[in-house]
């Protein structure tokens, strides 16, 4: 990395109810099974936001589908140092991938390996992984363009508007997912957005507001 400042993680807390979430996952009460569908939902969401091109597998050629986008979010070319970092953080969170969730090593992550991995990672597994970790520091550096080491509202929409949320609501996510609304978006509230989004189906928590509304509906 160049010399802009980090964003340093803070001890990070599970804040959601694993045992809760467990259940939701298991088979149990109906309640609990539209818990479950909500949630599957969500990372089949997901996994249609990163399977870019449709053909329904997640490949290199989609998380650089995504770079392009976020490259052409922040009007960077991917010539440039910092479009060549990007491309670097992508290609990171690639290996991520591989090493997560292509179980059976064929270069392609199939919904079922990507929602196997999910579960795992997010909701039986135990602490969240370092190098994880590491992605969403390499995401929200590149995201704070002006380098002060803090990602304020107006550099945050920039990732939310490439994802695809709408311009008003931009702010309204912002809200939600800044927690202790110090008006910055942390590494630690980031991550507990995640795991939010994908172990608590509730409207308007933090994690809701991490993709637009259109990819939670079940
Ligand atoms: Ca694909
Ligand atoms: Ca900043
Ligand atoms: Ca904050």
């Amino acid at each position: 990395m160049n010399g802009r400042a980090h964003l340093h993680p803070k001890g990070l807390n599970n804040t959601t109810q694993v045992g809760d979430v467990r259940c939701a996952y298991g088979v149990a009460s109906p309640q609990s099974l539209d818990m479950k569908q909500v949630l599957q939902h969500r990372i089949d969401s997901t996994f249609a936001h990163y399977d870019v091109d449709g053909n329904g597998v997640i490949e290199l050629a989609d998380v650089y589908a995504l770079a392009e986008r976020l490259l052409r979010a922040f009007g960077e070319p991917a010539s440039s140092e910092r479009g060549r970092e990007l491309v670097e953080a992508y290609d990171r969170f690639w290996e991520m991938l591989v090493a997560h969730c292509d179980t059976d090593r064929d270069g392609q992550v199939s919904p079922e390996e990507y929602r196997e991995a999910m579960i795992q990672m997010f909701v039986t597994g135990g602490p969240i992984e370092a190098d994880f970790l590491e992605v969403v520091q390499q995401l929200l550096d590149l995201v704070d363009t002006d380098g002060d080491g803090r990602v304020d509202a107006g550099e945050f929409a920039v990732l939310l508007r490439a994802r695809g949320l709408g311009a008003d609501d931009c702010g309204v996510a912002f809200a939600h997912l800044d927690t202790d609304g110090d008006g910055a978006i942390s590494v630690q509230e980031y991550i507990t957005a995640v795991r939010d989004y994908y172990t608590n189906p509730a409207q308007d928590t933090p994690g809701s507001w991490l993709y637009p509304e259109a990819l939670q509906r079940a």
